[in-house]
């Protein structure tokens, strides 16, 4: 199995996101994907290699131009105005404002693109952003390739973040790009599981209306958990794209067992949809040491969920999102791996 990975993940280093009201070191961290790194070394997993060059228009096909144009200049406007701290916006809006405008300001335009206050942007976050985008899309390669499966180490995330919006650490959505770029090389149903803690928002925005690219989703229920704002089962799709979404949301203190039965149900739908490739959106932040999530999966649990993934019998690109106990991210992402591929 192929390994995508790039150093330059770490010039995405942010300095503080708000948590319980304080400025707190930001849990997405460079540290998480070294874990994730020398976890996979250490147990032979696979050949490392590099991201190619992204392709020209290549991020373009998920996301709004301005928005890339926005990402891009961003940490220069902010730091021309003289700041010195990461860019972070400080408002949103409510019911009754307006969506149709973005203002012309540095502020306003992060509160305009951005849903929440821990994704600080930084000096290198665009380096970091565009080689994330490129570890992904040479995962899809490999996979369009004829690969059984690849893993594409991103850092960072990529699953909340949507045509025109940045949040909940994410800023290009690797694994919607990756969808894309498969449908591109000829795939003509891809499904992308998302087994991140967390609803992937962004990629259920991006692919709510389509019927090409079946969304599956398991994750904490937005009644309680981050996003909050989507993630709810009656989000079925629109138009084309009805019947084409599924949203699994589960309790908190879900532990495997619970969690197997809500996974067997998505990988059933998944079946159904006889996709050509599958992309996982693959968070680990299910875990019972996760700091920021609810739920009680255990260290071997991993490999029966790797095991049952990759029982879906088709070509397979893993996708790095969330996991933020640390000591553990590696053991888990590799326990996953392990299981996948005594199936593979
Ligand atoms: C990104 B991914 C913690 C607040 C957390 C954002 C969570 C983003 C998770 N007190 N807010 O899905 O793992
Ligand atoms: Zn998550």
């Amino acid at each position: 199995m192929d390994i995508v990975f790039s150093e330059k993940h770490g010039l995405q280093d942010g300095r503080a996101e708000l948590v319980n009201g304080e400025l707190k070191p930001c849990f997405e961290a460079p540290v998480r994907a070294e874990m994730v790194r020398a976890a996979l070394a250490s147990h032979d997993l696979g050949r490392f290699r590099d991201p190619d060059p992204l392709p020209e228009g290549a991020l373009a096909r998920i996301h709004d131009p301005a928005f890339l144009a926005f990402l891009e200049g961003a940490w220069d406007r902010w730091s021309a105005a003289g700041r010195t701290w990461d860019a972070l916006p400080l408002n949103w809006r409510a019911k009754g404002m307006r969506f149709d405008r973005a203002p012309d300001s540095i502020d306003g335009q992060l509160s305009h693109y951005s849903f929440d206050a821990g994704t600080p942007i930084t000096a290198g976050t665009w380096a970091a952003v565009t080689s994330s985008a490129a570890v992904a899309l040479t995962g899809a390669g490999l996979v369009a390739g004829g690969a059984p499966v690849a893993f594409s180490l991103c850092r960072p995330p990529g699953h909340h973040a949507g045509t025109a919006f940045y949040g909940g650490y994410c800023f290009l959505n690797n694994a919607a790009l990756a969808v894309q770029a498969l449908r591109d090389a000829g795939a003509e149903r891809v499904a992308l599981l998302d087994v991140d803690y967390h609803h992937g928002n962004g990629s259920q925005e991006i692919f709510y209306g389509r019927d090409d690219v079946l969304f599956v989703s398991l994750h904490g229920d937005p009644m309680f958990e981050f996003p909050f704002f989507l993630g709810h089962a009656d989000e079925t799709g629109e138009g084309a794209g009805e019947g084409f979404n599924l949203n699994l949301p589960l309790p908190a203190g879900t532990g495997w067992p619970d969690y197997r039965t809500a996974l067997e149900h998505g990988l059933a739908r998944i079946r159904d949809f006889a996709p050509d490739a599958v992309v996982v959106s693959l968070g680990l932040d299910t875990f019972k040491a996760d700091p920021i999530s609810q739920f009680k999966l255990e260290s071997e649990s991993y490999p029966e969920m790797g095991g049952l993934v990759a029982g879906l019998g088709r070509p397979t690109l893993l996708v790095m999102e969330g996991g933020y106990a640390v000591d553990d991210l590696g053991l888990n992402t590799a326990r996953f791996v392990e299981g996948f591929r005594q199936v593979v």
